[in-house]
């Protein structure tokens, strides 16, 4: 039979891990076709958790605990899913708040989605038939759809309607795929992260409406103003990597030393007693000798132009397409000085650059570095 293991982080849930054992062990026994096993993954609780569990253990040989310091919920986390792994085989995992905030009768749903074939299955307060607290302040609630919200189109998921909550099922595939980018995920952006990556690594989804109740004994670990700048930190690095991933990245540090060398050119000449026209010319045309070298050597370097002919060809070509670009951002300053008289130079300018440098990485990319 199937081996599936509920994982269960606490730190000082003294009052609650009881309650919540025999809830758990209360339904599983309802749920056909699998061994279960539940872990709690208590970090050192000063307030005696290990021991409640200790003692429980006596009475209820599939119960488990494992013990480490306290190094934030991610780590506590993957902690547990290696020891589930490892020491006790797990072919399906169940992660779940061990407060009660999470209701076990969930449970039997979590496993029909899996048995429908997800293979990551996301308990979500923000479908019909979920919820968060009806007591909780009108402020609160906002703030938590609105935070969801924020990692949902942020991370541009939304196919996904929970992304902070900790009562999901999944397979250890996806555990052992991650388990060493995830060592960078201590705190409880960890969740996130685990469900992100899963997503990209092919993650079939299914999601099930849970009820999320505030506890009622203890109090939350949660440091929000950490936990936000986390977030605000993941979705940053995941949507900026991919662009840098691709030659775009390269291209804008190309642009960026071309940028440079421009103005060091034309400061240089025009300290040297000659007129801005002749710097700002001779600037232009060292940048744009600069930028093809550059983008040939590294940014379009699977697309090398090579050969005397083709390279000098390819060159008058570069060039004719640059001067496209002044054209451009000449033509939008012309227009807003136009529209909204010439004191609105400066913004049509920037926008003048961005069309610009949208030009250039059309032409760069689909035209002379053409595959
Ligand atoms: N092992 C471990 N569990 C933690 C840690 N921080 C929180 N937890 C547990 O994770 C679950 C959710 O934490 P909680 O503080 O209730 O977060 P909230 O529900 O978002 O306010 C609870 O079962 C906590 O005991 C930690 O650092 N280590
Ligand atoms: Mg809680």
């Amino acid at each position: 039979m199937p081996k599936a293991v509920v994982i269960l982080p606490t730190y000082n849930e003294r009052e609650n891990i009881v309650p919540m054992l025999d809830l758990i062990l209360g339904v599983c026994r309802q749920i056909a076709g699998y061994t279960f096993f539940i872990l709690v993954v208590d970090d050192f609780s000063p307030d005696g958790t290990a021991a409640v569990v200790g003692f429980y253990q006596k009475t209820h040989k599939n119960v488990y605990l494992t013990s480490g310091p306290k190094l934030g919920l991610g780590k506590g986390i993957l902690r547990g899913m290696r020891y589930a792994i490892g020491t006790l085989g797990a072919d399906v995992i169940v992660q779940m708040d061990a407060d009660l905030s999470h209701d076990p009768k969930a449970l039997p749903a979590f496993f029909k989605k899996f048995e429908e074939g997800a293979d990551f299955v996301v308990g979500s307060r923000y479908i019909p038939g979920g919820s968060i607290p009806k007591n909780w302040a009108v402020l609160r609630k906002i703030y938590s759809v609105i935070g969801n919200s924020i990692v949902r189109f942020g991370l541009g998921q939304t196919h996904v309607h929970d992304w902070t909550g900790g009562y999901r099922l999944y397979t250890p595939k996806y555990v052992r795929m991650l388990e060493d980018e995830l060592e960078n995920y201590s705190g409880y952006v960890f969740q996130i992260a685990f469900l992100h990556k899963s997503i990209l690594h092919g993650a079939r989804i299914g999601e099930v409406p849970i009820h999320f109740t505030d506890r009622m004994h203890g109090h939350s670990k949660i440091a929000p103003s950490e936990y936000i700048k986390n977030i605000f930190f993941y979705i940053g690095r995941e949507r900026v990597r991919p662009l840098f991933a691709g030659s775009f990245g390269k291209f804008v540090v190309v642009g960026t030393i071309g940028f440079v060398i421009n103005t060091v050119i034309l400061e240089a000449l025009v300290a040297f007693g000659f007129h801005p026209v002749v710097g700002s010319v001779v600037g232009a045309e060292v940048t744009i000798i600069s930028n093809f070298f550059f983008n040939n050597a590294w940014t379009f370097r699977e697309r090398k132009i090579g050969g005397k002919r083709r390279t000098a060809a390819k060159f008058v070509q570069f060039n004719i397409s640059s001067i496209g670009a002044v054209v451009i951002q000449a033509t939008t300053i012309w227009i807003g000085s136009y529209l909204f008289g010439v004191s609105s130079y400066r913004l049509f300018y920037i926008l003048g650059t961005i069309v610009g440098i949208a030009w250039n990485y059309m032409m760069y990319s689909k035209v002379i570095w053409k595959k």
